[in-house]
């Protein structure tokens, strides 16, 4: 009988076909072949060398509302984990590939923008009408350009912004697979805070989302824009800010109906990346459900190592969750512990002795 015989390909699983559902809806950012055939030659390049390579994901990715996009939603993230953890893998000799949010932080020159300092305040004038560092922040500051220096002309370091949700997908995907040839020396870092929610294109607006009905009246626009369903029956209606709450008319705010993002962890496991070490976070508010989530996502993704940390305590403490370990937390002084090691004559990136913690604090390990 012809059903039993073997088929050569098996039939799509539902990862698969959600993979194609969305990547084919969802357009890829206009410079996604540039940024591949960047990609490709740093590979190439690396790849030759023997080199063991990583591709850091870092910040936030947007949600746009409309198709030309004025309005997004966005989260917290600035890009500290990954544009920090880039300086350390450079610093461990591994060649880093950054697919960053465009504006977030970048490595090294972290130090000196996003800060509460102005660039401007770490530079005073010189000889002869020249600016120069000032005094008491050289030594840091050429140590920083050192490391910035020797990363960019050994080409050990690339970076590739990405705005929204569908362009972070679309390049990781893209920069996984040209890493395939790698095998285990390519590792995929993904510190990115990845939207979970998103709107589809076939209920997004092309144009700014209106909040009056006034475009209705306009003599060129005959038809009902989509955005406008929620005009009242008015000739022209308006709602200011002032005496719309707390009883603003259904039909006058805006409701955003948002789709989970397919969860593509396990295609890029099994299919865009199968032979890589794959790392990931897990980021959540609620301290008693953290570890359980961690461990939840590893066994259901089945890879390397899941980082889990807190929105308020992530700058000084992370747990790693590791299949057949014990889970691992990783603890460095809070701002507050550096603030009095520093009193006492420590230096200031110096780790603390765990033994001069105050009660109650958790271990540095
Ligand atoms: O960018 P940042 O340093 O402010 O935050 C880092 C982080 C919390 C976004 C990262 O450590 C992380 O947990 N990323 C994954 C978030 C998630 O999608 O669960």
């Amino acid at each position: 009988m012809l059903d039993s015989i073997p088929s050569e390909t098996p039939p799509p699983n539902l990862h698969d076909l959600a993979e194609d559902h969305y990547f084919g809806a969802n357009p890829p950012p206009k410079d996604l072949e540039k940024h591949i055939a960047l990609a490709r030659e740093f590979i190439d390049f690396h790849s030759a060398a023997g080199r063991r390579l990583v591709l850091v994901t870092s910040g936030g990715t947007t949600v746009p509302l409309e198709k030309q996009t004025v309005r997004f939603i966005d989260n917290f993230s600035a890009g500290t984990r990954g544009a920090t953890s880039a300086e350390y893998f450079l610093e461990a000799g591994y060649a880093v590939l950054f697919l960053h949010r465009q504006f977030s932080l970048l490595p090294f020159s972290r130090h000196y923008s996003h800060a509460t300092d102005c660039f401007l305040d770490f530079l005073r004038e010189g000889p002869n009408g020249s600016v120069v560092a000032r005094d008491e922040d050289a030594g840091r500051m050429l140590q920083v350009l050192r490391k910035y220096r020797s990363a960019r002309d050994r080409h050990m370091f690339l970076d590739l912004p990405f705005v929204s949700i569908s362009d972070y997908l679309h390049e990781l995907r893209s920069i996984a697979r040209l890493m395939q040839p790698l095998g285990p020396r390519g590792l995929l870092y993904l510190a990115a805070a990845v939207s979970d929610f998103f709107v589809p294109p076939e209920r997004m607006s092309e144009h700014k989302i209106q909040s009056t009905n006034a475009v209705d009246s306009a003599p060129s626009n005959s038809k009902k824009s989509p955005s406008s369903d929620k005009g009242s029956d008015n000739e022209e209606e308006t709602f200011d800010n002032f005496d719309s709450s707390p009883a603003v008319p259904r039909s006058k705010s805006l409701v955003v109906d948002l789709d989970p993002v397919p969860k593509f962890l396990k295609n890029l496991v099994e299919g865009w990346s199968p032979q890589g070490m794959i790392v990931s976070f897990k980021l959540e508010t609620d301290p008693t459900i953290l570890v359980h989530k961690a461990r939840y996502s590893l066994d259901r993704y089945q890879h390397h190592l899941v980082i889990g940390n807190l929105l308020s305590t992530r700058k000084w403490e992370v747990v790693f969750v590791a299949p057949g370990s014990p889970d691992r937390w990783i603890r460095v002084p809070t701002p507050q512990q550096r603030r009095m090691s520093s009193s006492a004559g420590a230096g200031f990136d110096q780790p603390l002795d765990p033994k001069s913690l105050p009660e109650g604090e958790p271990e540095v390990e």
